[in-house]
């Protein structure tokens, strides 16, 4: 399979936790968001919306939409599953990944944010945009998590989710101390292989200035 990733897009992220945590192979291709690659035609005729990630298939079907993409590597991939088996923590599992793909992720896309400096917001004003939604959100999340482990105790699809928003917040400096639950999850997960590998500053595209 071959990835279409941007090292630091949240959504891509998504996609390479869920390819680690299912210990699929891919090779990542890196989509420059700052350089505009997105919107270029090579990638638009892959796809068509100029956003990443973009996952092709092993049979070479061209996939868009995190959240469609993770359905399908969950479907074709069962083996380790990111959702348990009952409809009540599976519905908790996606209540989180809505939540953050829906409406928090959306209002700090690049697109998103070059679109309020068109309209003359200084970049203080819009990081303090940013930082309320991602506060916004973070704090609905974490009035749903359970007490132990990870976002519902077994690692699952709302930490998938969740991580790649926290290296989100983090960057745009948003205050975490009032949020236990998230910070022992994110704890957890720093020790975990699989987001080991697919962290944003551990990437072929990370800049040698980000890389940890
Ligand atoms: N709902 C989409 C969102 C995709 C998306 O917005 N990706 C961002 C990076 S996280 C992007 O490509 N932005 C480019 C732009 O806004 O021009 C998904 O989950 O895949």
């Amino acid at each position: 399979m071959d990835l279409y990733t941007y090292y630091r897009s949240t959504s891509s992220y998504r996609v390479r936790l869920a390819l680690a945590l299912k210990g699929l192979d891919y090779r990542a291709v890196a989509v420059d968001l700052l350089r505009g690659e997105q919107l270029q035609p090579a990638y638009r005729t892959l796809n068509p919306q100029g956003r990443v990630p973009s996952l092709k298939t092993e049979a070479g079907e061209v996939l868009s939409q995190s959240p469609a993409i993770l359905e399908y590597l969950e479907e074709r991939y069962p083996a380790i599953p990111l959702l348990p088996a009952d409809p009540l923590p599976r519905a908790r599992h996606r209540g989180i990944a809505a939540l953050i793909a829906c409406d928090v992720h959306p209002l700090h896309n690049v697109s998103v944010l070059n679109r309020l400096r068109g309209l003359g917001l200084d970049e203080p004003a819009i990081r303090a945009w940013v930082a309320h939604w991602i506060g916004e959100g973070l704090a609905a999340v974490e009035t749903r998590l359970g007490d132990c482990g990870y976002c519902f105790g077994e690692l699952g699809l709302a930490d998938v989710y969740l991580l790649p928003q926290l290296y989100a917040a983090r960057r745009f400096q948003v205050d975490l101390s009032p949020y236990p639950r998230i910070l022992r999850v994110e704890a957890l997960a720093a020790a975990h292989p699989a987001f080991q590998q697919a962290h944003p500053e551990a990437q072929p595209d990370t800049p040698a200035q980000v890389a940890s």
